[in-house]
């Protein structure tokens, strides 16, 4: 969905903020092969939930109109999330929720009623510096709260249209879509829970893949495996890139 906020009345510009499932991106059972995760599954279903709740409110509330984001228009997801109570901006950059975590997607719906609204909550971070520390690529600079994304390995591996800087060659971690390395190491991801929403679990055949069967991926088990999955958007190609990359 493309959506240009500036273009939508003032009045539909309240916003409910939500986090949808927790641990979404709990890595898959099988250790071996854990190049790919299961967040990758849960995005383009997201929405789904967004509109159920839609329809939950014109049943308990009565008629209201609204629009339904998950990543998917320019909205400032997670400082509409740290001012409505969510959650704190952590020195690896994501909301962290301090009973959950922070393994989850950020959605929003823009109203065109009135609630009680939540504020902001403190930052927890104290003096930790585990984010920083652990980044493989040293994205993250000494002070934190900044990604510098030029050197991410999840903007590499998901955002870059042309090949990967050979200075981060061995630098990987075996990540081939996205990175939750600083997410991985954040003490207040030890509360999180896996989801239980079946919507969101991976293709049966993609947890059984060892490495080298990720090696061997063809383009017909690709579209078959990834066919829910937000890992569409790098195409076959842009995956292929990601595993012949971490070869040596
Ligand atoms: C661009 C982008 C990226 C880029 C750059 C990330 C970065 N940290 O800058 C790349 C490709 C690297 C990336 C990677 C990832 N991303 Co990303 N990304 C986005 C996206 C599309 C836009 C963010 C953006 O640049 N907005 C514009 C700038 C101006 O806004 P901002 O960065 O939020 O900053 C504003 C406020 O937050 C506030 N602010 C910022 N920091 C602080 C600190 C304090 C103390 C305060 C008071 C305010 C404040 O001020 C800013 C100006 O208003 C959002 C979705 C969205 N629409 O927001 C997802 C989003 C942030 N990503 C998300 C995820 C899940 C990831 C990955 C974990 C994916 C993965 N597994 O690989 C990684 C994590 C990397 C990391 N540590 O950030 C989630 C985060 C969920 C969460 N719990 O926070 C989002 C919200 C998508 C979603 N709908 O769930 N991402
Ligand atoms: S996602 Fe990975 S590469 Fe990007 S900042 Fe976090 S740890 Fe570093
Ligand atoms: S690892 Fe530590 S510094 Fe980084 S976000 Fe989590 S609590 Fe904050």
């Amino acid at each position: 969905m493309s959506t240009n906020l500036e273009s939508m009345p003032p009045e539909t510009r309240k916003l409910l903020g939500a986090d949808i499932g927790h641990a979404i991106y709990k890595s898959v059972s099988n250790p071996e092969n854990e190049l790919v995760r299961d967040a990758t599954f849960s995005m383009p279903e997201s929405d789904v939930f967004l509109k159920q709740f839609m329809a939950w409110m014109h049943v308990h509330i009565g008629q209201v109109e609204g629009r339904c984001f998950v990543d998917s228009a320019p909205v400032l997801e997670r400082d509409w999330a740290r001012r409505s109570g969510l959650g704190w901006i952590g020195k690896n950059t994501l909301l962290i929720h301090p009973k959950k975590g922070s393994y989850y997607f950020l959605a929003e719906i823009i109203l065109d009623v009135e609630f009680d609204y939540d504020g902001p909550i403190k930052d927890y971070c104290g003096t930790c510096t585990k984010c920083i520390d652990a980044c493989p690529t040293d994205a993250i600079p000494e002070e934190g709260y900044v990604v510098d994304g030029s050197k991410c390995i999840s903007y590499f591996t998901i955002e870059l249209k042309e090949n990967i800087p050979t200075e981060f060659k061995g630098k990987f971690d075996d990540w081939v879509f996205g990175c939750d390395v600083c997410q991985d190491v954040c003490p207040w991801n030890r509360f999180s829970k896996s989801h239980n929403e079946p919507l969101f679990n991976p293709h049966p055949e993609l947890l059984s893949m060892s490495k080298k069967d990720w090696v061997e991926i063809t383009e017909e088990t690709f579209r078959k495996v990834f066919k829910k999955s937000a890992v569409k958007r790098t195409k076959f190609s842009g995956l292929k890139r990601n595993i012949d990359f971490l070869k040596d």
